[in-house]
C-alpha cells in the first residue's frame, strides 16, 4: 500500500512524510502525538485497521482490516483556533469530489462531517485541533472511507450501523485501489487547502454548499436529550455552523447536533 501510494502521489506538500502501520488504535491519536512532537505540515498517518477508531463525541469508527481507508493529515495554518472546524468542510469537499470522479455522482455532504450516498454514510471526517493561545498550533484531519466492503461484509462487521452505512464498492460494483484513492484524496485536499489559504473561507463555503445534499430540506435537529426542533436547512454561516429556519421565521444556528431530513 505505502509503496504504491508513494508511486501514485501527485500532491506536493501533503504526504511528504507518510507513516503507515498495519494496525493502530487511531490514526488521529497517533498524529496528534506526532504533532505535539513538532511534526511538519502535511505529515500523514495511515493504518490498515484501527482498534479504537474514533468518531465525534466518543463515538467509534468501525475500522476492519484490508478493505477501507483510515487516514489522518496534519495542517498548520495561521488561523484563529475557532476557525479550525472549517477543515471538516475542506476535507468534505475534497472527499465528495474524489468519490464523484469515480462515477458516483450522487455522493454528497451531510452536515457536519458525513459523506453520504443515497442517505447512507460512506465516509466521515474528524477534525481535532491543538491551540496556541487564540491561534491554531496544529490541526489533525482524520478521514475514514468505506471502500471495498461488500454488503455482506458491512452487515457482518457493523451490525446495526450497517443499515446506515455503505461503501464505494457497493455503489460502483467493483473494487477501487485504496492507494489510488488515497493519492487522489491527498491531491484534492492539497488543492482545496491552497484555495482556502489564498482566497479565504468564502470559496470553501460556496463549494461546500454546492455539494451539500440537504439545502432547503426540512430537517429535525437534535441538540441533546432536551433540545430538539424542526425547520428548513437554509445554509451554513461563516464558521460552518448550520442555519435552520424554524416555522416561526427564526433562524437558529446549530454548532453541534444531529440533523435528520424528515
Ligand atoms: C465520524 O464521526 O463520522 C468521523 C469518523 C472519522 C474516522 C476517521 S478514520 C481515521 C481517523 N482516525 C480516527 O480515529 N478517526 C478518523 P461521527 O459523525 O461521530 O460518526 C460516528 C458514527 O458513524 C457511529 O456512531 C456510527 O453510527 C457510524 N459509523 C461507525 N463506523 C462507521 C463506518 N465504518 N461506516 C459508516 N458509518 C460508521
Amino acid at each position: 500500500m505505502i509503496r504504491k501510494l508513494n508511486g501514485l502521489l501527485r500532491a506536493k506538500s501533503i504526504g511528504k512524510v507518510i507513516h503507515y502501520q498495519d494496525e493502530l488504535e487511531s490514526t488521529n491519536t497517533t498524529l496528534l502525538e506526532l504533532g505535539e512532537k513538532g511534526a511538519s505540515e502535511g505529515t500523514v498517518v495511515i493504518a490498515d485497521r484501527q482498534t479504537g477508531g474514533r468518531g465525534r463525541l466518543e463515538r467509534s469508527w468501525i475500522s476492519p482490516a484490508g478493505t477501507n481507508l483510515y487516514i489522518s493529515i496534519l495542517f498548520k495554518p495561521e488561523i484563529v483556533a475557532t476557525d479550525a472546524p472549517l477543515f471538516t468542510l475542506i476535507a468534505s469537499v475534497a472527499l465528495v469530489e474524489v468519490i464523484q470522479r469515480l462515477g458516483i455522482e450522487n455522493a454528497n455532504i451531510k452536515w457536519p462531517n458525513d459523506i453520504v450516498i443515497q442517505g447512507k454514510k460512506v465516509a466521515g471526517v474528524l477534525t481535532e485541533m491543538r491551540p496556541r493561545r487564540e491561534m491554531v498550533d496544529f490541526i489533525v484531519v482524520g478521514i475514514g472511507v468505506n471502500i471495498n466492503m461488500t454488503r455482506d461484509e458491512i452487515n457482518l462487521e457493523m451490525g446495526n450501523v450497517g443499515r446506515i452505512a455503505t461503501s464505494i464498492k457497493e455503489n460502483l460494483g467493483n473494487d477501487v485501489e485504496r492507494a489510488k484513492f488515497a493519492a487522489d484524496l491527498l491531491l484534492h485536499l492539497e488543492n482545496w487547502y491552497q484555495i482556502f489559504i489564498s482566497k479565504g473561507r468564502s470559496a470553501i463555503l460556496t463549494e461546500w454548499t454546492n455539494r451539500w445534499g440537504d439545502l432547503n430540506k426540512r430537517v429535525s435537529v437534535t441538540i441533546n436529550e432536551n433540545e430538539q426542533f424542526e425547520g428548513s436547512a437554509v445554509g451554513v454561516d461563516e464558521k460552518g455552523y448550520l442555519l435552520v429556519e424554524t416555522d416561526n421565521g427564526e433562524t437558529k444556528k446549530v454548532i453541534a447536533g444531529d440533523v435528520q431530513v424528515i
